[in-house]
């Protein structure tokens, strides 16, 4: 069976990871509709062997499609969902407009699948934060083994999780450097090329920034599970695409880092790369495969905790933190749901 397709936020990062996506998982697309803004309209982009005009959304009819994936923002998936719903298609949103609401599910296909059932509720289904997806896709089966009690984690996180203005910014920012007088480098606060930022998104009133605070909500909804405590710090480092996270857990029963390792190198979605010496670990740079995986390294029991356990978790934030995660949802959907 053959579905009709609409990509919500086409012209954006994540929108054109999508549209790559559908092509190389060949996703079984009738007709793929590419929607953004009005002033992305008219533009066009490579699907297959043809090339898409971008339409705009705003004058959109969404019961010429069953599958909506959307990547435009809180605003816009508020405005559309909604709309897109009542005309009959089921929208995955990878916006945080609707991830916290009960009726509402989250889903990483490799931690929580079976939540993908309750799209019945509300017509949509949630995609979570990309720093929550990396995290959880390497915690699951540590979580399942044995149990966790506590997360805390610090995250190395890339410019694009802002979008393509973010990138350019880098870019500009970074030359602008080397051709300024390097004896005197106006190093700006807020500045991000050769900085680190410790905030990402606003401030809360307990001090932790959104983005943190996602990583909280979003970890206990998924595993279903409000026992686990979770202390994130999300940091936004001079790096453009692929987040890091240290992650520091505290497991329920004692597991050793070569039982951790083995689980890992069984686990859909991780691909452990760790060996002790230079080089031996995932980065940014370390070329994923086509399946895009969640790379885990630095596994190492804790030395100042009895039930500690420490990884080092790096994935493509655009691809498996958004664009892939959405679409293997979409393929879950097709082949439980929607036959
Ligand atoms: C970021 N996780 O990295 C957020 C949204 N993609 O900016």
């Amino acid at each position: 069976k053959q579905y009709d397709v609409a990509v919500l936020g086409a012209t954006g990062t994540v929108g054109n990871a999508i549209i790559e996506i559908l092509e190389s998982r060949s996703f079984p697309v009738r007709n793929l509709f590419l929607l953004a803004s009005s002033h992305s309209a008219g533009e066009t982009i490579h699907f297959r062997d043809e090339e898409i005009t971008v339409l705009d959304v705003a004058e959109f009819d969404f019961s010429k499609v069953q599958i909506g994936l959307f990547s435009a923002g809180d605003s816009v998936s508020k405005e559309y969902a909604p709309k897109a719903v009542a005309a009959g298609c089921v929208v995955i949103d990878n916006t945080s407009e609707f991830r916290y609401e009960d009726d509402v599910p989250l889903v990483i296909p490799e931690v929580n699948a079976h939540a993908i059932g309750q799209y019945k509720n509300r017509g949509i289904i949630a995609n979570p934060n990309c720093s929550t997806i990396q995290m959880l896709v390497a915690l699951k089966p540590i979580y399942d083994a044995v149990g966790i009690a506590r997360i805390n984690v610090a995250t190395y996180q890339a410019v694009s999780g802002t979008g393509k203005e973010a990138i350019e910014e880098l870019a500009q920012q970074t030359m602008g450097i080397f051709n300024q007088n390097p004896h005197d480098p106006h190093i700006y606060p807020k500045q991000i090329a050769f900085n680190v930022l410790p905030q990402i998104d606003v401030f809360m009133e307990n001090g932790y920034t959104r983005e943190e605070m996602k990583m909280v909500w979003e970890t206990q909804k998924i595993l279903e599970d409000k026992t686990v405590m979770v202390n994130p710090t999300a940091v936004r480092v001079p790096v453009f695409f692929g987040h890091s996270e240290a992650v520091h857990i505290e497991t329920c029963k004692k597991i050793s880092a070569e039982a951790a390792t083995t689980l890992l190198e069984n686990a859909p979605g991780v691909a452990v790369y760790d060996e002790r010496v230079p080089g031996g670990y995932p980065t940014p740079f370390t070329e994923a495969a086509d399946n895009d995986p969640v790379f885990v390294g630095r596994i190492r029991e804790d030395i100042s905790h009895p039930m500690g356990l420490d990884l080092w978790v790096v994935s493509d934030n655009v691809r498996k933190g958004a664009a892939l995660n959405s679409v293997q949802i979409a393929e879950i959907l097709i082949k439980k749901y929607l036959m």
